[in-house]
């Protein structure tokens, strides 16, 4: 018997939508209270469906600035098993995802690479699309800024918002981060630097429009505290409430014209703000404004799936505020996940230069298990969520990934099935049996299974979820070594080794189903071994209880979907191969691509100052172009007189992390020829506007 939830009682919505759906009280004492919580969640959530008679999901939209990476991929993953689950319900599902195209730093990518933007977004959007093709993702809708229609409606919105003065001109003095297109305050600078990337900010004064964000402080602390699902985890609700009890700023949402955006209509010295922009996606994608029918078809998402870095400041305020503005319903769930980080404690992000390319690490498991690659992409998959609870922070580890990879899915989930199949072959002829007296052993368990996984996904605890199903595969698994159908076969007890094996082969089949939504291929597998996609079986999610495997269907096994790997062997190998990558060729060659991630502008000095204490440095203020004067520290000083370099044009390294040298702050390298000390500096040979690409 698989054992009952170790929390004695506990109150939670059944459904995404807690404004429509009702709560029920749930007392764990036992199986027939399991059982009963499970109808009683079927019946609220077939309510519920039918009330929304649809699941609306999204992702946010990636900036289209570099190539997707194991952090953006989490977040679809994640959305793509909400996703699965509610059509294996056969709820209508709209899943959305898309790119966020404009904006300064999408147009310097695109210069850096010699293309146009609307070269470079296009390329980029190519990598998205195979990425989420590559790793089984079924979304229904993908939304790019630069679609003419979103492009129409930002312009729209912004027009009525100002219309009713949510929208008015003021004047903005501050920082902004140009990686990070925000505007910051003073006292959210960290070191002087962007908080999130923490690069150094820039300080503008400004003609801008501002939305009125402040006027809905009270409304949107009304609605998060009477809504107590709006935002989860209840950790970054908490962090929610005490930023918007402090009172929300007016948020700036234009900003002087840039060359890659959607200018304010009106005023076209004017670009709107890329989060204003972006975060309308979410309605456009849906037909806003003047596709109305399927707009109130879709609207409000049951839930929205982000990364922490973007829930305080934007999706859980400026947007609830945007649309109250907009007199239209909030999204039933903000949920925030937690951030993927390397072993030293870093974001794994395009602005770090760590980014794990997760289709990469599913060719590598491909070829270290000999599992077919699109198993090995939905281990991938299952690994992600189930080895780190999805709201907290993880950080990847080969090692992990592998001990996953024997523990659960080659031993639990591939052993039963190997050592199921043979006795099908063996004892019935390769035919499913009839259920017969006495099947059905494991429906308590089957049971229990769904009831809690159902629980777990309303509360994306996805790893959780998955708990659920490998508690019933581990009582599949002691139930086929005590019930032992080889004894049964021995002692000619024909009728009982059918209704073991029936049992077993049945829970295999309700596992199938439910790990549909994070594994879909290995779940086609494993239907097409049964015999179950040849006899044209559908997968409903109604059909995860015991005894409803049809019988007389010839099993159709295959080779092992998990072949196990020798941990030992698999990392010494890992280790050597990136020893090996790390070591300089032969030729201590690089290739074009590694030599196009070099950032090279010229740079106009404009002042040069020598750093006290130490007799090798100057500090230089470099512009940069596009107003980014930059403060980088060289190692020229006993070569050059500072006075010299006054308007000198040099190259500098625009993308090398900043440093700090000798206690002062360096933000790029300017470059110079010499071996050991600088000899020479590497300057143009006629004049340059400031920030021109080297090439
Ligand atoms: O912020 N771990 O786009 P973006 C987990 N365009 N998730 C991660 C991650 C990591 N290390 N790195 C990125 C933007 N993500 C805006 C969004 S929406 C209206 C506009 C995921 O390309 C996570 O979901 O920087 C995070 O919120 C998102 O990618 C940021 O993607």
């Amino acid at each position: 018997m698989a054992g009952t939830s170790n929390r004695a009682l506990v109150e939670q919505p059944v459904a995404q939508s807690a404004k429509k759906s009702a709560k029920i009280r749930i007392i764990c004492q036992g199986q027939s209270a399991l059982n009963a919580m499970s109808d009683r969640i079927n019946q609220a959530m077939r309510q519920s469906d039918d009330l929304m008679k649809k699941f609306y999901i999204t992702t946010p939209i990636y900036y289209a600035n570099g190539q997707p990476h194991i952090g953006h991929s989490y977040t679809t993953i994640a959305a793509d098993v909400h996703a699965r689950y509610h059509r294996l319900r056969a709820t209508p599902v709209l899943f959305a995802t898309g790119t966020d195209e404009h904006g300064q730093k999408v147009a310097h990518s695109a210069q850096a690479q010699g293309m146009t933007p609307q070269e470079f977004v296009d390329n980029i959007v190519g990598s998205f699309k195979q990425m989420w093709q590559r790793l089984h993702i079924s979304y229904d809708r993908f939304i790019r800024t630069t679609d003419p229609h979103h492009m129409a409606a930002v312009q729209h919105i912004f027009s009525q918002l100002r219309e009713s003065g949510d929208i008015y001109l003021g004047e903005y003095e501050g920082w902004y981060c140009v990686p990070c297109e925000t505007y910051l305050a003073e006292v959210e600078l960290v070191d002087g630097c962007c908080p999130e990337c923490g690069r150094p900010v820039e300080q503008v004064t400004e003609q801008a429009y501002f939305f009125r964000t402040s006027a809905y402080t009270d409304r949107l602390l009304e609605h998060i505290e009477s809504h107590p699902d709006f935002i989860q985890p209840k950790s970054r609700r908490n962090e929610v409430l005490s930023f918007v009890k402090e009172g929300l700023r007016d948020a700036c949402v234009s900003r002087n014209r840039m060359e890659w955006d959607i200018p304010v209509p009106g005023d076209e010295s004017q670009s709107i703000y890329v989060w204003f922009d972006a975060l309308i996606n979410y309605l456009s994608q849906v037909g806003y404004p003047d596709k109305l029918d399927e707009f109130n078809r879709w609207w409000p998402p049951q839930i929205q799936i982000v990364g922490k870095d973007i829930l305080t400041r934007f999706h859980a305020t400026l947007w609830p505020a945007m649309l109250m503005a907009l007199d239209l319903p909030l999204p039933d769930v903000l949920f925030a996940h937690g951030w993927w980080i390397t072993d030293s404690g870093d974001k794994i992000s395009k602005s770090k230069g760590n980014i794990l390319d997760p289709y990469e690490v599913a060719l590598e498991l491909a070829r270290i298990s000999t599992a077919t690659t699109a198993v090995a992409v939905d281990s991938l998959r299952y690994f992600l969520l189930r080895q780190i609870t999805f709201g907290l922070d993880g950080s990847f580890s080969w090692r992990a990934l592998l001990a996953r990879f024997n523990a659960d899915l080659a031993n639990d989930l591939g052993n039963l099935l190997n050592r199921t199949l043979p006795l099908v072959e063996r004892y019935l002829n390769g035919v499913i049996p009839e259920p017969g007296p006495g099947a059905g052993e494991l429906s308590d368990e089957i049971d229990h299974a769904r009831t809690k996984f159902e629980h777990e996904l309303v509360h994306s605890d996805f790893s959780a979820a998955l708990t659920a199903i490998w508690e019933l595969l581990s009582s599949a698994n002691k139930f086929l070594d005590t019930r032992g159908p080889w004894a049964l076969h021995k002692d000619a007890k024909q009728v009982e080794l059918e209704a073991v094996i029936y049992d077993v082969l049945d829970c295999i089949r309700v596992v199938a189903i439910m790990i549909e939504p994070f594994m879909p291929k290995v779940s086609d597998e494993i239907w097409q071994q049964l015999g179950l996609q040849s006899a044209q079986i559908e997968k409903r999610w109604e059909d995860c209880r015991a005894l409803k495997l049809p019988s007389d269907i010839t099993i159709a096994p295959g080779r092992p979907i998990f072949p196990r790997v020798d941990i030992k062997r698999a990392m010494d190998q890992l280790q050597a191969e990136s020893e090996e990558q790390s070591e300089p060729t032969a030729a201590n060659t690089i290739s074009i691509d590694e030599f196009k991630q070099v950032e090279l502008r010229v740079g106009t000095i404009v002042e040069a100052h020598r750093i006290p204490g130490a007799d090798k440095l100057l500090r230089l203020m470099v512009d940069v172009g596009e107003s980014d004067t930059r403060q980088i520290v060289a190692g020229i000083a006993q070569q050059f007189n500072p006075r010299e370099l006054l308007d000198v044009q040099v190259i500098v390294v625009t993308n090398l992390e900043p440093a700090t040298i000798h206690g002062v702050e360096s933000h790029g390298m300017i470059l110079a020829a010499g071996a050991d000390e600088p000899e020479a500096l590497v300057i143009t040979d006629s004049k340059c506007p400031p920030g021109t690409i080297v090439r």
